[in-house]
């Protein structure tokens, strides 16, 4: 078979080159133009083929014939660099061509977030609290029966338990069911005087309008010398007049709790129906917010303060019917439910 000269392979190449230059004009993806890449300058590439049998060409022929092949390859190059340039603007023009944004419109605006309902009306409560010269304190949610009943004189069997429908864990422990345990953990750990306010959760094995299986109270603790039930009702009226304005009716109601004597709770107006009785105050006007009275002689004693010496006040406010009150929230299940409509509003 004749050897082809080197004329003719050249041309054949020149030939090949302008072939390849008009397939590259047509290509209009990545893709394609890898696929391209690698047909005409990969290693099995006529290019790279042709370069590879530079050596055995007579020494005179070489630098003519190496020159040449690489303007081939350079040219090559430099187009297909052009050609991905005009893929890439066809592509971006593409997709401004397939957006329908109107860049025109105002912004939507970014949506600011908010406290919590019961967290509000809780720091409002601590204010007015701490505005009246209340510290706070602090307690663990799981107890002791100790520290929930025993100490606050409510032994076993006692029918006051039943008041509290307890969550109760393993090896006498429970989910504490009201902030009072903290009176006696106080007690225990300094001396008189005392004014503390215990912010926390509470768990109880209830639930309807009005209540929850977890909710919150802040309990108060006065205890110093002469104090007098005047003085807890100075400062509970201060406080919700403070918290829920000056025009809420208060009603005192006598009570009982095992850790005080004399026991009340306290009944502000419903907001609802302001008075003249529906569902949600259960057609009495009223809804009960908290529970107070003097703290008992014998609570006193056994955390280790004489009665004689000193006295004291306690009280246990519901944080999440204050909550219901304040911003008109019919069902206290609304503030547990976390549905953004409802939380948005405050
Ligand atoms: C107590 O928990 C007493 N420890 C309060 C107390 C403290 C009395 C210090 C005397 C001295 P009571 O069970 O009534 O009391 O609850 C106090 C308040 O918590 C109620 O007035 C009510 O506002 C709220 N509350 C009670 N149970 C629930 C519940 N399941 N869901 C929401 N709030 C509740």
């Amino acid at each position: 078979m004749p050897i082809p000269s080197l004329a003719s392979v050249l041309s054949e190449l020149d030939v090949q080159f302008q072939e390849a230059l008009t397939a590259l004009s047509a290509i209009d993806n990545l893709p394609a133009l890898d696929v391209f890449k690698s047909l005409y300058l990969g290693k099995k590439s006529p290019l790279s083929t042709a370069m590879r049998h530079l050596g055995s060409l007579p020494p005179e022929e070489k630098p003519s014939v190496g020159q040449k092949l690489n303007d081939l390859k350079s040219s090559l190059q430099e187009a297909i660099q052009n050609q991905l340039k005009i893929i890439k603007e066809t592509m971006a023009q593409r997709m401004i061509e397939a957006d329908t944004t109107d860049a025109s419109l105002p912004p939507r605006g970014s949506r600011k977030g908010s406290f919590h309902p019961i967290h509000q009306t809780q720091s409002q409560i601590m204010a007015c609290l701490s505005r009246l010269g209340f510290s706070v304190k602090e307690g663990p949610d799981i107890e002791t029966e100790f520290y929930n009943f025993e100490a606050l004189h409510i032994p076993a069997n006692h029918s006051a338990r039943d008041m509290h429908d307890t969550f109760y864990l393993h090896s006498g422990l429970l989910l504490r069911t009201h902030t009072s345990p903290v009176q006696i953990r106080t007690m225990q750990q300094q001396a008189p005087p005392i004014k503390i306010m215990v912010p926390g959760k509470v768990y109880r094995c209830d639930s309807d309008a009005t209540h929850s299986p977890c909710f919150h109270q802040i309990e108060g603790l006065v205890v110093d010398k002469g104090i007098r039930f005047s003085d807890l009702k100075g400062v509970l009226i201060a406080f919700l007049e403070d918290l829920l304005g000056q025009e809420v009716k208060i009603r005192f109601r006598p009570s009982y709790f095992p850790f005080t004597e004399p026991s009340t709770e306290i009944d502000v107006s419903c907001f609802k129906c302001h008075g003249s009785g529906c569902g949600l105050c259960k057609q009495t006007g009223w809804i009960e917010v908290l529970g107070a009275g003097l703290v008992n002689r014998h609570v006193l004693r056994a955390s280790g303060y004489d009665p004689e010496t000193v006295t004291g006040f306690a009280f246990g406010i519901g944080v999440d019917r204050m909550a219901m009150l304040q911003f008109g929230i019919p069902d206290i299940r609304l503030l547990y439910e976390n549905d953004s409509r409802f939380l948005r509003q405050f």
